[in-house]
Parts: structure tokens; sequence; C-alpha cells
């Protein structure tokens, strides 16, 4: 039998600033479930990148004295950079001013002209010739020289352009049946109600092309005309994969199982996505993941407000799989979360160090001292052991079926309830009492425990990919056997392994300004 596919993408990021703690946790949160997807035997594809196009690129690389490629290159290789350093799994980094992009963009486009849905009409609005943008009346402001003000505070005036649109509003039926047949297709459920209600109200046409610019797509047939903006940008999902090419090596993989991204963006991939791709016969995305936004302290990240967190200084200063860790087990996927240096602290030293960290140093170090560093003996196993090894199997049905729904923290949360079981079996058994009174059952109990480090480490994988990568070394686990299949009894830990010397996982984090001078 082939294996599944897997096909899962984040949002592509704006390269008009440096990657924030936002950007970082949907590429994590992204890439704990393709890492659980391949861990479970799938043939994962993981797709992350740029937006590079639009009017903001512009307005700050001319800020910024540069040209918007420049621009791009510069930021978009701190996005590659941010990636490598969070341990992302990606597969490729698309870059939308990639030449396959062009041909990909200008191809849909081409399939929903042939469809009949684009046509040429005008766009008006308030517009800025210093910002190249139009405003929402809502935006500006009349001020007492009689001139009419934008958001920035340059002049606006009341400009109609030529702009192709799409027929958006001939696809609320199939879009509403779409949503009703398929009722996953927008997750969590709050974000498609959002959605049902939006569409039930009716939907416009959109427009989508400018000529006040041209740093975008070429219209096919219209070079006055560049792609502004959903377009080009959401047709990077299929450029990924090899569009418009059917026999590209990768368009197999298409359609994306799912679309991560933030709920800012729900709209744009789960109305207009799907209606460009009825428009162009491309088939459907299985299924579109709002995720929540992360604030500081409940405040919203603003460079105004100076209160954007660097990622790369948060990995750097509490350490990569520790700020993972947090990110994925406190905030419940799908909802807003906080970071706070309180809540890192309390996870990194309660949860890592404190747990998972001290239940296999304790073992492994006993393992050490008292079984010549090998795996010990498995004697007979007693009802307490058979039962801690079968919670550990139970925990991965558990994540299973939570990740199936992307309730990432209800997986890890599984996972990690093992360790609070596993430490009460440690203290109940006492294996140093049993050094002299019955050594047997001591490696028997210390076998145990060890496979259930093994059982955690396996499914610890996709969060906290170095450290648990670490823990199955120091059991010596080779590396073909560290999937979720070889979760159970099979795989087991062969007694008279040698083990490498134990060494702490995960260390407690100890504030700096308690340390000293
Ligand atoms: O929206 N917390 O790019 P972007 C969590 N180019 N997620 C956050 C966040 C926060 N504080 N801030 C932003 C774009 N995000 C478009 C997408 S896709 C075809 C085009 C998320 O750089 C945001 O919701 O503004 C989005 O999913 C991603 O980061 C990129 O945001």
């Amino acid at each position: 039998m082939a294996t599944d596919t897997f096909y899962i993408t984040t949002a592509i990021s704006y390269p008009n600033g440096k990657p924030h703690i936002g950007h970082a946790y949907e590429m994590i949160a992204t890439d704990a479930i393709a890492r659980f997807q391949r861990c479970d035997g799938k043939d994962v594809y993981f797709l992350t990148g740029t937006d590079e196009h639009g009017i903001k690129m512009l307005q700050t690389a001319r800020k910024e004295g540069m040209t918007p490629r420049e621009l791009a290159d510069r930021n978009s290789s701190e996005f590659k950079k941010m990636a490598a350093s969070l341990n992302i799994s990606n597969d490729d980094f698309i870059r939308t001013t990639e030449e396959r992009h062009y041909r990909s963009s200008q191809a849909i486009w081409s399939a929903m002209a042939a469809n009949g849905d684009i046509y040429k009409d005008s766009y008006a609005g308030w517009y800025s010739v210093r910002d190249e943008a139009y405003y929402g009346e809502e935006e500006t402001e009349l001020r007492d020289d009689g001139v009419r003000y934008g958001p920035q505070d340059t002049p606006v005036e009341w400009v109609e352009e030529e702009s192709y649109f799409f027929r958006l509003s001939a696809y609320g039926d199939r879009l509403l049946k779409l949503y009703d047949e398929q009722p996953d297709f927008i997750a969590p459920p709050e974000r498609r109600n959002e959605v049902v209600s939006f569409v039930k109200q009716g939907l416009k046409d959109l427009s989508v092309s400018r000529t006040t610019f041209d740093w975008g797509v070429p219209v096919p047939g219209d070079e006055k005309h560049v792609m502004y903006v959903w377009v080009d940008a959401l047709t990077n999902y299929i450029t990924g994969v090899g569009y418009p090419d059917a026999d590209a090596p990768l368009w197999h993989r298409w359609p994306a199982d799912i679309h991560v991204i933030g709920k800012d963006i729900v709209r744009f991939h789960a109305i207009y996505w799907p209606a460009f791709l009825m428009s162009a016969g491309v088939e459907l995305p299985k299924r579109v993941f709002g995720h929540g936004f992360v604030f500081n302290r409940g405040e919203k990240m603003s460079k105004s407000v100076g209160n954007v967190i660097d990622p790369f200084a948060l990995a750097e200063h509490y350490g990569l799989d520790q700020l993972r860790y947090f990110l994925l087990r406190d905030i419940p996927f799908g909802q807003d979360g906080n970071y706070s240096h309180e809540g890192i602290v309390t996870r990194t030293n309660a949860d890592l160090a404190n747990g998972i960290g001290n239940l296999a140093q304790r073992s492994l170090s006993m393992i050490a001292k008292n079984c010549g560093g090998v795996v010990p003996q498995k004697g007979t196993l007693a009802a307490e052991d058979e039962a801690i090894l079968t919670v550990a199997t139970e925990a991965l049905d558990v994540a299973r079926k939570a990740m199936a729904g992307q309730a990432i923290h209800q997986a890890l949360a599984a996972v990690i309830n093992v360790v609070a079981e596993a430490d009460r079996y440690f203290a109940g058994q006492a294996p140093w009492g049993l050094k002299k009174t019955d050594p047997d059952r001591m490696e028997t109990v210390l076998w145990t425990t060890a496979e259930v480090v093994r059982r955690i480490a396996l499914m610890l994988q996709p969060y906290v990919p170095d450290s648990a990568s670490k823990l199955l070394d120091l059991l010596a686990v080779p590396a073909d056997v560290r999937l979720f299949a070889h979760a159970g009894d099979a795989d087991s830990l062969v007694p008279g392994t040698p083990l490498p010397a134990p060494s702490g996982v995960f260390p407690r984090y100890v504030e700096q300004d308690s340390a000293g001078d």
C-alpha cells in the first residue's frame, strides 16, 4: 500500500519587517503537526515562505531607501533563518517573487478568466499618491485646511482607476454548500461560524488588480496591471507543488490537507481561495485552520508600542525546545494566548526539568550505577508494570485523536500526563530499596521505567524534537525505530543493550537576577 501523503502549509509572511513571535508561533505549531504526521508514518510535505508583493513592501522599501526587491531579499532571508533556528522541518521555502510563482499566478488568473470570472471595470476610492494606497472613507479625515488626509497624514483624493474584478458574487451558494457538506473545512468552529454568516450576507465582486504601481505579478495580456493582492498570495500553495504542470513531480500532493493560518486571514482562505480554485477548476484544500494570536501579556504587539518580541532572542535565552514547549502546551491551539516570562519559566521547570527531565535522569543514573550501563534485565512484569506501560500506549491514542482536530495542546498534555503517572509508579516501586532485597525486581522496575521514558520520548518528538532525540539517544534507540508505530511492546528496549553515560536533557531555568552579583 502506498504511504499516505500529507501536505501542510503556513501562511506566507510579509517580509516588510523582521519576523516576530506571532510568525514563530505559526511556524512552530505547523511544524508540530507536520512532525506528528511524519512520526505517524505519513509522507509529509511542508511549505512555508514569504509574500513579497504589494503596497506595504513598496512603502517600507521607500522609507528605508531601498528597492522593494532589496527589502524582500533582506527580510525574506530573516524568515528563512528563523525557520532554521526554530528547527522547522519545512521541505521548501517559497518566495512570491520567484519565476515559478509568476508562472503559476498567471496560469490560475488565465484559468479564472477563461471561465468568465474576471472582468474589467473601475475601482474608486480615496487614494494617497504619496502612499500609493487606497483608504476607506472611515480611515480618512477632512481637516480645517479643506484637504482630506489618510491615516499616514498624507493628502488623499478621490480616484477612479481601471481594475480587473473577480466575480466572487457568483460563488456564495457554492461556498455555503461547501461549508455545509464539509463541516471541517474551516476550523476551529468559531471561525467557521464567522465565515458562514459573512457569506450569507452576500458577497461583492473583488478588485484583483492595480495600475498605480508595478511591484507585483503582471496580469497576463494586460501588463499595465499587476495582480493585487490575494490571487498572487494564495496561489503560493499550489505553486509550491508545481502548478500549473499536471505532471510536476509534486503535484500529486495537492490538495493540501491543511492550511494553517492566523485568525485575521481566515476570510481570505475560506472564501476567496476556494472560490478562485473552483473557478480555475482546481481541487479544494481539505481544511483551513485559523489559530489565535499571541500577545505580550495581553497587549497586541506592535512596533510603535515597542513590545515586539524577537523570537531569536527568546529561543536563545530560554532554549528552543523550552520555547516550543511553552507555546504549544500553554496556548490552546485556536485560541489567543499570552507570552510571559513567568509562563515560560513555570512550564520549563515544572513540566520539563522536574517532569520528564527528572524522571529520565533518575532512572538512567540508577541504571548506569546499578545495572552496568546497559538496558536492565526485564523479569516477569507485575500488574503495576503492565499498567504503566498501558498508560503510555493509551496516551498515544489520545494524542492521535487530539491531533486529528489540531488540538496540539491536548495531545501534548496527554503525553506529559504519562510523566506524572510514571513518577508515581517510580516512587511507589522505590527501586533504590530493592537493590539489596530483590535486585532482579529492581532491574525489572528500572527496565519498565526506561521503557516508559522511551515511549514518552517517541511521543514528544513533534513538539521538542532535539530534546526528544537526545532522550532516545540516551536509551540507545536506533534512528530507524523512532516512529509512533514503534511505541509498542514489539520494539521495546532490549535488555543488555549498552547505554551511553546519562546526561541532563531538560535543564532548570535559573533566574539570572537571583544567581548572584
Ligand atoms: O497576513 N500571533 O502576512 P503576515 C499569531 N502575507 N499569529 C500572528 C500574529 C500574532 N501576534 N501576527 C501575525 C499575511 N500572525 C499575509 C498572508 S497567506 C497566503 C498571506 C500570523 O506577515 C498571521 O495571522 O501579516 C498570518 O497567518 C501569519 O502570521 C503571517 O502574517
